[in-house]
């Protein structure tokens, strides 16, 4: 990791939010929803998060960066984002919609482009879920050219949503069902066709690359007893030719741990840990890999979440960039202001190629860097 990685910290938004803790009292609850992607088409990126409106309905909110500062867009929708989101071009247009679920059974897609006239509409494109999805992921699964949904609800099922520009209700493809946990990832493990799934019980093989026929492979070690709650992200981040699986426990009060792991031939993969136990990291919900500091090699970006995991007072939560020579992990803190964090993303918000990181509240602490407010914030990459 180089040394002149820089950042600057922007208040994204505090100004409209007051605190609702669980629905008990009114204002805006449990931010989810979260979903990246240049929306109008401008060459810098968006941001989006929504959630409960506390008491009845939902909120989404669209974040923009301009030369002037952050602009917010305020979606109205009629139904209560939950935490899975992803954004992807479903109606070829040419622009990203947003695919998001409810606290519910749904699952919709959003038009997010704050420049058309159809902004904000949505439309349900599923109702089946046991319960809303905890993970979206958009990938070009079965390798023809289209994007396909992966869903995961939270201890239920995993699923795949082919020929999603269709009009009708989408079809689910169960990878697997009873599925302990959440965190979810895409990438090619394997040597054949299509693209895997990558879940924390293990990785599953997309066996005839056409996404209809799934494998169920080994990971996360048992002895290791991870929790179930988990986020992962997959990238080659050390540089060796190989792809890792970097997984994180993403609601643990204490004590979360991050670890790298490697394919072994068979079994589990080989772990080493970046956060142990004894650091003592608190709900490490964000788990994104860049190239921060331009040097060819991806980092690790973490970030502990507020939500009484840390209190605000004896324990404030930071944000982490960990990066490797290939030998020695260095572990950097980027934000250190009582300021935490739930699904921030790496996005460029000022187009000027350098990775950015936006993220916000899933619910604030009482004692937290913005007076106890709800807060979105940014890290703009300013690094030389
Ligand atoms: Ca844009
Ligand atoms: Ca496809
Ligand atoms: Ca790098
Ligand atoms: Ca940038």
């Amino acid at each position: 990791m180089r040394e002149a990685l820089q950042f600057e910290h922007e208040t994204v938004d505090t100004t409209i939010f007051n605190i609702s803790w669980g629905g008990e009292s009114p204002g805006y609850d449990a931010w989810g929803g979260v979903a990246a992607a240049d929306f109008d088409g401008d060459g810098r990126d968006e941001f989006a998060t929504g959630g409960r409106l506390s008491p009845d309905g939902g909120y989404y909110h669209l974040y923009d960066r301009t030369a002037d500062g952050w602009d917010r867009y305020e979606l109205e929708p009629d139904f209560r984002p939950g935490v899975g989101a992803t954004a992807t071009d479903v109606d070829g247009d040419g622009c990203p919609e947003i695919v998001c679920g409810e606290w519910g059974s749904r699952l919709f897609v959003v038009d997010a482009d704050p420049t058309a006239e159809s902004f904000g509409t949505a439309r349900v494109v599923y109702d089946g879920f046991e319960n809303g999805p905890h993970d979206l992921l958009a990938a070009d699964v079965d390798g023809d050219g289209e994007m396909e949904i992966v869903a995961r609800v939270k201890d239920h099922s995993l699923v795949v949503f082919d020929d999603i520009g269709s009009d009708g209700e989408w079809v689910p493809t169960v990878v697997a069902s009873g599925l302990d946990g959440d965190g979810t990832a895409v990438a090619d493990i394997s040597d054949g066709p299509g693209l895997d799934i990558v879940t924390n019980q293990g990785w599953f093989q997309n066996v005839d690359g056409e996404g209809t026929d799934w494998q169920q492979h080994p990971l996360v070690d048992p002895a290791l007893d991870w929790d179930h709650e988990t986020r992962i992200a997959v990238g080659d981040v050390d540089d060796d030719g190989d792809l890792e699986v970097v997984i994180s426990e993403s609601e643990l009060d204490a004590n979360a741990r991050l670890a790298v792991l490697s394919r072994t031939d068979t079994g589990p993969w080989e772990h080493r840990l970046l956060f142990d136990a004894e650091d003592d990291r608190r709900a490490l919900h964000t788990l994104e890999l860049a190239d921060l500091d331009g040097d060819g090699r991806l980092e690790v970006v973490t970030a502990e979440m507020e939500n009484d995991k840390t209190d605000g007072e004896s324990v404030t939560p930071r944000w982490w960039c960990l990066g490797t020579d290939g030998e020695t992990w260095e572990r950097r803190v980027l934000l250190d202001e009582n300021l935490g964090s739930h699904c921030a993303r790496v996005l460029d918000v000022d187009g000027d190629g350098r990775p950015d990181i936006v993220g916000k509240v899933w619910r604030a602490n009482d004692r937290n860097g913005a007076d106890g407010l709800n807060h979105v914030d940014c890290l703009r990459n300013v690094t030389e």
